[in-house]
């Protein structure tokens, strides 16, 4: 069987990432997450290098994060990060009280252009920051990778009345669309989407997508690993299970489906 990691807490949670070979564009999706205190189910935008620096920091974020309704807040989680040109980096991060059902599926989308960065759920608009007015859109120009993930952070506010007696947990992902932005026009034009058709527990298009395995990142406590990450019923899925018992788990899976 695969690696589940070592040291976590909990785990395996997942990442993927395809490549966006355009500087800016237009990338969404239809999501559906689940409401698990502790956890976070992202659709995004990351740079990672060539010659990576935190001072060269590129993001643009959609995150749903449960936790915060302990705080009144709806989760639904917008940023843009970015390198302060040094050692360090910023952040513009708001939460967006939009009163769409994050569990069911949903259409986000990120709109990225030299003059503005926005967001969406459904085609209609629940942030837009300007060049004018944010230092994080005029610093948001490197060539980015689309991501999604599923994963458990150690700060509190995001991390907090986490409780995994009922994992394993599951993120769907119905489908990704990414455009290239026509600088001359101001038009978006799709360069490619993925469907996520396949088998179930099938793998992911390895021609668009990589799969992390075995790695997980500052501040969470879960590990990726390349086996929570399948196709199923069209939809692609990130599941997140706990490590010392995911492999019995992943052996009913295949008993009962296959
Ligand atoms: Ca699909």
């Amino acid at each position: 069987m695969h690696a589940h990691g070592s040291e976590s807490r909990i785990g395996p949670g997942m990442q993927m990432y395809g490549t966006i070979n355009e500087a800016r564009g237009a990338f969404n999706g239809r999501e559906g997450a689940g409401n698990h205190y502790g956890t976070v189910a992202s659709f995004f935008t990351y740079w990672n290098g060539p010659n990576w620096s935190v001072g060269q920091w590129n993001e643009i974020d959609v995150e749903i994060v449960p936790s915060v309704q302990a705080q009144g807040k709806q989760p639904f989680s917008t940023n843009i990060i970015y390198g302060d040109g040094h050692n360090g980096k910023r952040e513009e991060q708001s939460y967006k009280d939009f009163g769409h059902d994050w569990t069911k599926y949903h259409i986000y989308e990120i709109e990225w252009t030299p003059d503005y960065i926005r967001w969406t759920i459904d085609g209609k608009e629940v942030r837009k920051s300007w060049a004018g007015d944010s230092a994080g859109v005029r610093f948001t120009n490197k060539q980015q990778h689309i991501m999604m993930n599923f994963w458990t952070p150690t700060w509190d506010s995001w991390g907090h009345g986490r409780n995994d007696y009922d994992m394993p947990w599951y993120v769907y992902y119905d489908w990704v669309e990414i455009y290239s932005y026509d600088h001359s026009s101001k038009n978006f034009h799709l360069k490619w989407r993925d469907d996520f058709n396949g088998n179930n527990l099938a793998g992911v298009d390895g021609s668009k997508w990589q799969v992390s395995d075995n790695w997980t990142f500052e501040s969470n406590a879960s590990t990726f690993v390349k086996n929570h990450v399948y196709i199923w019923d069209g939809a692609m899925c990130l599941k997140m299970a706990k490590s010392h018992y995911a492999e019995h788990d992943e052996s009913l899976t295949e008993e009962t489906f296959d």
